[in-house]
């Protein structure tokens, strides 16, 4: 995985070990930049497949993995949210606990697949141990479930918050405003987290909607909206970590997460059709792994030996799940029915 070291967020430039926010470690950093790794060698592994015809289908998460793994680390924290992701949301899987295994038999199709047993989408599906649960691709389908997950969880009398993953494109679906507005009527301890990458599929933010910040949108529903810094991870769990704190005392918050999708929209889309030439390089720049591993790197936590450690371990985890995966078969056609028609 060559990766440039020259570059930093401005964030992360001006950060010094004193102000890592509270609860945060210097090894929750180490952690979390192992899972970053992990799940940025397996995503960059899965589009070669896709290539080879070994995988039919995926969507990356590459650029998108400080707003996934941030809010999952301030989750973790927390130690009692549900985590409602949309189909970009792999590096929050993979960190959420889905082993390089279990995420190349997904996207290989192969019996082992614990989403699905292989049915494809991808990691579509309920991942109960690892409090997940992927609706479907309908884009903002998710929201409404989620919501009404929010309101069982508090009839059951539990303490739960949900965090309700989407992008900027499903801001445009009505489902979204009947999430929020019942969100907020009933106060419901829901995080929406949009992962802002100004595009759907080919089509730019401005073609979608006529104001600049999404979270100006929560103002409608008579709750709060913040826009964050989605490439670093520190703000992205900051502002999860004080979301949470609301959600669970007054209700929903929106969290705008502004990213960069450095991949085509899936591995059957060609961005070099509509997306201004340099723009993905530019976006690079401000790679969430480049810039953490910086951050260790100048906060003198990792060294670079050590750096290198972890992305060959995440490579050699990779490279094995990619043969097992490779060597194993498709189910059975007798299971095609499973679980599909009740018993
Ligand atoms: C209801 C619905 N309409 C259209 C689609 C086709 N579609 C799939 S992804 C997508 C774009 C979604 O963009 P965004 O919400 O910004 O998420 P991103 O892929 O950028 O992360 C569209 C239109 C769909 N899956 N569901
Ligand atoms: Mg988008």
């Amino acid at each position: 995985m060559p990766r440039k070291r020259t570059t930093s967020t401005q964030a992360n430039r001006a950060r010094s070990k004193s102000t890592l926010p509270k609860g945060l470690k210097n090894a929750d950093l180490v952690d979390y930049y192992s899972r970053m790794v992990q799940a940025r060698s397996l995503d960059e592994r899965i589009w070669a497949l896709n290539r080879q015809g070994k995988v039919p289908i995926a969507a990356s998460s590459q650029g998108h993995e400080a707003t996934q793994l941030g809010s999952l680390l301030a989750a973790e924290k927390d130690g009692d949210c549900f985590l409602f992701p949309y189909y970009r949301d792999l590096a929050l899987k993979v960190a959420a606990g889905l082993t390089p295994v279990q995420t190349m038999m997904s996207f290989m199709g192969k019996a082992g697949d614990p989403y699905s047993n292989a049915r494809q989408f991808p990691l579509q599906g309920a991942d109960l141990s690892n409090k997940i649960i992927q609706i479907s691709n309908v884009v903002a389908a998710g929201l409404t479930q989620s919501v009404g997950y929010a309101l069982g969880a508090r009839m059951a009398g539990e303490k739960t918050v949900v965090f309700s993953y989407f992008g900027d494109g499903a801001t445009s679906q009505g489902e979204l405003h009947e999430a929020m507005n019942f969100a907020s009527i009933h106060k419901l301890p829901v995080i929406f987290i949009c992962e802002n990458n100004r595009y759907a599929i080919s089509t730019p933010q401005r073609s979608q909607m006529m104001v600049e910040e999404i979270a100006s949108r929560a103002a409608s529903y008579g709750f709060p909206g913040f826009t964050v810094d989605g490439m670093d991870l520190i703000q992205c769990y900051e502002a999860t970590r004080e979301a949470i704190t609301h959600a669970r005392s007054q209700g929903p918050v929106l969290l705008e997460m502004l990213v960069e999708r450095f991949m085509s929209h899936t591995t059957d889309d060609d961005d070099r059709r509509y997306r201004p030439e340099g723009e993905v390089e530019k976006a690079r720049e401000r790679d969430p792994v480049v810039s953490l591993a910086n951050l260790l790197i100048n906060e003198s936590i990792l060294t670079q030996k050590e750096i290198d450690s972890i992305d060959s371990n995440a490579l050699k985890a990779t490279d094995e799940a990619t043969d097992l995966a490779d060597a194993s078969s498709q189910p059975p056609e007798s299971v095609l029915h499973d679980s599909v028609y009740g018993p």
